[in-house]
């Protein structure tokens, strides 16, 4: 850039803050109530936005964004056979140790309604009566797991869904007997996660927090 091409940036800087949309926003949000709602749920969706999956992205952009970047919350259940095993510290263990916070967490016995909620993707399926005869068959763990890239990184702690292909050191490598008692869940994606989370807790048990809640 030359001096001259510089000085002219120099005098348009302020006319182009003066005359650009941010300040005009601020003052339309302080000076109309109706407007100043519209601005307290842009900022409430903007303080949350680390917990949003990057949608909006192409797809190789999407999971670059989301492994550097983005905090996901994942569902996990400890199903009826790894309780009755008494390995539920180990498996929580393994879940701290790869760097997931636990967010909300209750031992729990689901119901029919429950179990099928959270299954309903396979209903239909050959195994579904016997996945949900399973799930109610004892106590679970429930629990919402977050962590940078969560989704990905509790499915490899967890390891493959048939405990014979599941890698050395797993979960499932460790505690499974069989493909159908396989001793965790874990969701596939951000979106199931949500949506599983929604079935056994509340919005309160989650506990997303916006900072002016924490004024008073
Ligand atoms: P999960 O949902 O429990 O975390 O397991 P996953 O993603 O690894 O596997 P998915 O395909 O979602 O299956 C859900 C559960 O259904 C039982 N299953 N049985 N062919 C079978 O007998 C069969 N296939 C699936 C397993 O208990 C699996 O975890
Ligand atoms: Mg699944």
């Amino acid at each position: 850039m030359t001096w001259g091409a510089a000085g002219v940036q120099a005098v348009k800087a302020p006319l182009i803050l003066r005359f650009s949309r941010v300040p005009k926003v601020l003052q339309i949000a302080t000076t109309s109530p109706v407007k100043s709602i519209f601005f307290g749920i842009a900022v409430a969706n903007i303080t949350q936005f680390p917990y949003k999956d990057a949608n909006f992205l192409p797809s190789e952009a999407r999971s670059f964004w989301n492994g550097v970047t983005f905090m996901q919350r994942t569902f996990s259940i400890i199903k009826p056979d790894a309780v009755r095993k008494n390995v539920i510290g180990d498996i929580l263990n393994r879940v701290e140790r790869a760097g997931l916070r636990i967010i909300a967490m209750r031992k729990m016995h689901l119901t029919r309604a429950e179990a099928e909620a959270i299954y309903a993707v396979h209903k239909g399926l050959p195994f579904f009566g016997d996945l949900i005869d399973f799930m109610t068959s004892g106590p679970v763990v429930v629990a919402v797991l977050e962590g940078k890239n969560g989704v990905a990184v509790y499915r490899e702690v967890m390891g493959a869904t048939d405990p014979a292909k599941a890698a050395p050191g797993t979960i499932r490598a460790d505690h499974a007997e069989t493909m159908a008692r396989n001793a965790v869940h874990g969701s596939d994606s951000v979106e199931s996660a949500r949506y599983e989370m929604g079935c056994v807790f509340t919005q309160e048990d989650l506990g997303v927090v916006i900072p002016d809640q924490h004024a008073a």
